[in-house]
C-alpha cells in the first residue's frame, strides 16, 4: 500500500541497542562465574573466543556513559545464567546479582529501560552435562532462575524476553552445538529439546505475571518471512512449510500454546515427533506474552524440493538457507543484494515481516536485532566511516516507519548490537556496533571505546523521534 502521509514514531519509542552476555561481559570465570556453554565451544583459529569479548563487565559505566550520550531511550542486554547460578541450579552468586544490580542501576540513573533477556545462548555447562535441554529438569532450573530473576530485578526491570531465538538454537543447534550431530536422528533430540524449552518459557512468563504484575513479558525468536521463488504453487506450498516451521512454530506455542498444524504433520512425516507429557499442554497454554519481541536481519525464499534440487537437509548458517528434503529449498533472491557476509538484505521484507506478525498475533512488536555485520575500518584521528551501516539501518528504518503506518503497533527499535562485540560465528572483526571497541582478534589492545559515524546518525535520529531518518 502506498501511503499519502506517513505516520510519525510513537511517543515514548524505545529508541536503542542490544547486546548479549557471552559477546560482550568478557570475565567468562570472573567473581564467581561458572562456565556456560557458550564459554566452553570450539572455535576456528582465525577467530577469539568470549573470554574477554568487549570487557564490557569492567566497563559497564563507561558503556552506559556512552549509550546515555546517543540518547538511548531503551538497552537491550542478557543476563549471563552462570554468573547468577554458576552450574544453573543451587546456590546463589551473590556477585553475579551485584553486578546486574550494578548495571540496571546504572541504565534506570541515565533514564534507559533495562530489557532483559534471560537466557541469549549461553546454557550452564553443568546443566549442559547433565543432558541440557534434553533433560525436563532444566525446565525446573530455568524456572527457578526466572524466579530469582523476577525477586531480585523486577522492582526496576518492567521488559523481559524469555529465551533469544530458541528457533536459531532448533534450526541450527549442530551449528551452536546444543546437540550431538553424531546422534541418529538429532533433529528429533532438537525438537524434543524445543518442547521443553517451550515449558520453560511458559513458566517464566506466567511466573512473570504472577510475580512482577507491573512488568510486560515475551518471546525473542528470530522471524524473517518466507518467499516462495516464484509464483508456482508448489513454490508457495513450500514457503508456507518454511513459515510454519521456521517462524510460526514459535510464535503460535508462545502465544497460543498449539503446534500448528503444518509443523505437527512434518514432526510426523519425519519422526520428529516430541514426547509430550501429561499437563504439558496446559502449561503451554497459560504462558501469555505481552509482546512479541523478535530479531530480523533478512528474509528466506524458497523453491519446492525436488530431488534434483536438493542439497541436504541442512539449514547453513543462521541467515543461509539451504534446504530439507520434500519440504523446502533454498533459492537465492535475484532482487536482493548481499553483505560482505553473504547474508541477503532485505528492509521491504523488514514490513512485510512486522505486518504479517502483527497481523497473526495482534501484540505489540518490539524489535530486538536488526543491524550490519561489517569489517569496519578505524582510520586516523579514531575515525570510523560506517556509511554503509547507517543506509542499512536508515533503510530498515524506513519500512518499520511505514509498517507503524499501516497499523502495526510497534514499542521501539532496538538494533544489533549497541557497541561492538564477538560475533556468534565470525570474531571480533565482523563488527555491528555504534561504538567501535578497540580490540582484534587475538591483540586487545586498549579496548577503548570510539564513537563511529553511525553513533552520531542515530544520536540525532533518537533526538528528533525518526524526523531526521530522511535528512
Ligand atoms: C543473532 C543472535 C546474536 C548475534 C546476531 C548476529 O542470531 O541472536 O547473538 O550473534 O545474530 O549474528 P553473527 O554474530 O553470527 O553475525
Amino acid at each position: 500500500m502506498q501511503h499519502k502521509k506517513i505516520k510519525a514514531f510513537p511517543e515514548n519509542f524505545l529508541w536503542g541497542g542490544s547486546t548479549s552476555a557471552y559477546q560482550i561481559e568478557g570475565a567468562w570465570d570472573k567473581d564467581g562465574k561458572g562456565p556456560s556453554v557458550m564459554d566452553m565451544g570450539k572455535h576456528p583459529d582465525a577467530v577469539t573466543d568470549f573470554k574477554v569479548a568487549s570487557n564490557h563487565y569492567d566497563l559497564y559505566k563507561t558503556d552506559v556513559a556512552l549509550m546515555a550520550e546517543m540518547g538511548f531511550k531503551a538497552y537491550r542486554f542478557s543476563i549471563a545464567w552462570t554468573r547468577i547460578y554458576p552450574t544453573g541450579t543451587g546456590e546463589i552468586n551473590p556477585k553475579g546479582i551485584e553486578f546486574y544490580n550494578n548495571l540496571i542501576n546504572e541504565l534506570i540513573e541515565k533514564g534507559i529501560e533495562p530489557v532483559v533477556t534471560m537466557y541469549h545462548f549461553d546454557l550452564p555447562y553443568a546443566l549442559e552435562e547433565k543432558g541440557g535441554w534434553s533433560n525436563r529438569e532444566t525446565i525446573d532450573a530455568f524456572e527457578n532462575y526466572a524466579k530469582t530473576l523476577f525477586t531480585h530485578f523486577g522492582d526496576r526491570v518492567k521488559y523481559w524476553l524469555t529465551i533469544n531465538e530458541q528457533n536459531t538454537l532448533i534450526l541450527h543447534g549442530k551449528a551452536i552445538g546444543s546437540v550431538d550431530p553424531n546422534l541418529e536422528n538429532p533433529e528429533k533430540e532438537l525438537y524434543q529439546q524445543n518442547h521443553h524449552m517451550l515449558l520453560a518459557q511458559a513458566k517464566a512468563m506466567r511466573l512473570c505475571h504472577e510475580m512482577v504484575t507491573d512488568a510486560k513479558v515475551g518471546p525473542a525468536p528470530n522471524i524473517q518471512l518466507v518467499y516462495p521463488a516464484s509464483s508456482k504453487p508448489e513454490d508457495v506450498i513450500a514457503a508456507q512449510n518454511f513459515n510454519s516451521i521456521r517462524n510460526w512454530l514459535y510464535l503460535d506455542m508462545a502465544c497460543y500454546g498449539r503446534y500448528n498444524s503444518t509443523v505437527w504433520s512434518y514432526f510426523e512425516e519425519k519422526g520428529y515427533t516430541p514426547t509430550i507429557e501429561d499437563g504439558d499442554m496446559e502449561i503451554l497454554a497459560s504462558g501469555k506474552p505481552n509482546f512479541i519481541a523478535f530479531n530480523y536481519y533478512n528474509t528466506f525464499t524458497v523453491e519446492q524440493s525436488v530431488p534434483e534440487n536438493t542439497e541436504g537437509n541442512h539449514t547453513g548458517d543462521e541467515h543461509l538457507t539451504i534446504g530439507e528434503s520434500g519440504v523446502y529449498n533454498g533459492h537465492t533472491n535475484p532482487h536482493l543484494q548481499k553483505t560482505e557476509f553473504g547474508w541477503e538484505v532485505d528492509p521491504v521484507g523488514f514490513r512485510a515481516t512486522l505486518r504479517e506478525i502483527y497481523e497473526r498475533y495482534n501484540l505489540p512488536l518490539l524489535v530486538t536485532e536488526n543491524g550490519l555485520g561489517a569489517y569496519d575500518k578505524l582510520e586516523e584521528g579514531d575515525i570510523v566511516n560506517d556509511d554503509y551501516r547507517i543506509e542499512y539501518l536508515r533503510k530498515h528504518l524506513e519500512q518499520a516507519q511505514l509498517a507503524i503506518t499501516d497499523g502495526v503497533e510497534l514499542l521501539g527499535y532496538c538494533p544489533w548490537s549497541a557497541i561492538d562485540l564477538v560475533s556468534t560465528h565470525q570474531g571480533i572483526s565482523k563488527r555491528y556496533g555504534f561504538i567501535y571497541v578497540n580490540r582484534d582478534e587475538f591483540d586487545l589492545k586498549d579496548m577503548r571505546r570510539i564513537r563511529k559515524q553511525s553513533f552520531y546518525w542515530f544520536q540525532k535520529l533518537i533526538e528528533t523521534n525518526g524526523k531526521s531518518l530522511n535528512d
